[in-house]
């Protein structure tokens, strides 16, 4: 059977990559990108677009039945910090889009779902440095309290009705081609741009604030391969833990200042960081690696490199 695949969220800022990834590995006729308003102009010319909203059942069962999609991408969410200013619906957005999703496979509707989850399950009481797979988990924010409650909805929907949901716990993930949405971790993207515009950039968390990232064509690949994998090396159904890099603030900044010496970056720590605080500051990926062989390519400097060299382009 064809893969023929829906994205909800297309034009986020996974979702703009993930469209363009799947697009050049399955054909654009075989990708359906969606999301709730045409938010990204390559996303809706480059392929097949669709207006939905995540959260009317019959607008995606519609689109499920017109395009006899197998594997639905489930990317619309709110992110930690805008969740924090709108937590009903955030928990509405968040959790009943996995629903409605969850519930067209439970009917045989598709076949295939990937859910994203986030370093954001972890609380101020997991173990900070290496997390582990399984441990404490208490998260403390709106959306990491959505991710987990996903990631248990996740796991009983495969246990009890055989549906095949794979998902990875992101860690903050930097991409130079779309702008982020309300995530704690922003202030990693945003650096690279005011580095090149401005010379300086105030930083809304600490200088010692460590947050793991990924770069983005690292969580693309990570995202395409766990699903590509036979289903019997998916031994986790909640959702995998996914290391990339760990870094400061500080340390991004000295990255920097190797390509530009004058760069300065100032601290003027706002919310956003009793949220970061709330989260692991490095993670262990060891059960991803052993089940479906996942690496990261990407370390501080080559993504610090490789945005510097996008965004001037
Ligand atoms: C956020 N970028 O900051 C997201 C991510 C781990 C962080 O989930 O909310």
């Amino acid at each position: 059977m064809t893969t023929k695949i829906l994205i909800i969220g297309a034009c986020g800022q996974i979702g703009t990559e993930l469209t363009k990834k799947l697009r050049s590995i399955y054909g654009a006729d075989n990708v359906i990108a969606s999301d709730i308003r045409k938010l990204n102009i390559d996303v809706v010319n480059d392929g097949i677009f669709e207006v939905v909203n995540a959260l009317d059942f019959n607008q995606i069962e519609h689109l499920v039945e017109q395009y006899n999609i197998t594997d639905v991408y489930l990317m619309a969410a709110l992110l930690s910090a805008t969740a924090e200013k709108n937590p009903a619906f955030a928990w509405d957005l968040n959790m009943n889009s996995l629903f409605h999703v969850l519930n067209l496979a439970k009917a045989g509707k598709i076949k295939k779902i990937f859910w994203p989850s986030s370093i954001a399950v972890f609380g101020p009481t997991t173990p900070r440095y290496n997390t582990p797979q399984y441990t404490i988990m208490e998260p403390s924010t709106v959306y990491g309290i959505s991710k987990q409650s996903g990631e248990r909805w996740c796991e009983y929907y495969h246990t009890i009705y055989g549906v095949d949901i794979r998902s990875i716990r992101y860690p903050g993930l930097i991409s130079w081609s779309t702008e982020p949405g309300g995530g704690t971790t922003d202030y990693a993207v945003d650096i690279y741009h005011k580095a090149l515009e401005k010379g300086t950039f105030e930083c809304f968390l600490s200088e010692e604030t460590a947050l793991p990232m990924m770069y983005m064509d690292d969580a693309i690949r990570a995202t395409v391969e766990i699903m590509q994998a036979p289903t019997e090396r998916i031994k986790i159904r909640s959702s995998y833990n996914l290391g990339g890099v760990s870094f400061t603030p500080k340390e991004v900044a000295q990255s920097i200042q190797k390509h530009i010496p004058d760069f300065t970056i100032t601290y003027k720590p706002d919310f956003r960081q009793k949220i970061a605080d709330s989260w692991p500051a490095s993670i262990d990926d060891s059960c991803a690696n052993q089940d479906w062989n996942w690496k990261h390519e990407f370390d501080l400097d080559s993504m610090t490199l490789e945005m510097l060299e996008n965004l001037k382009r």
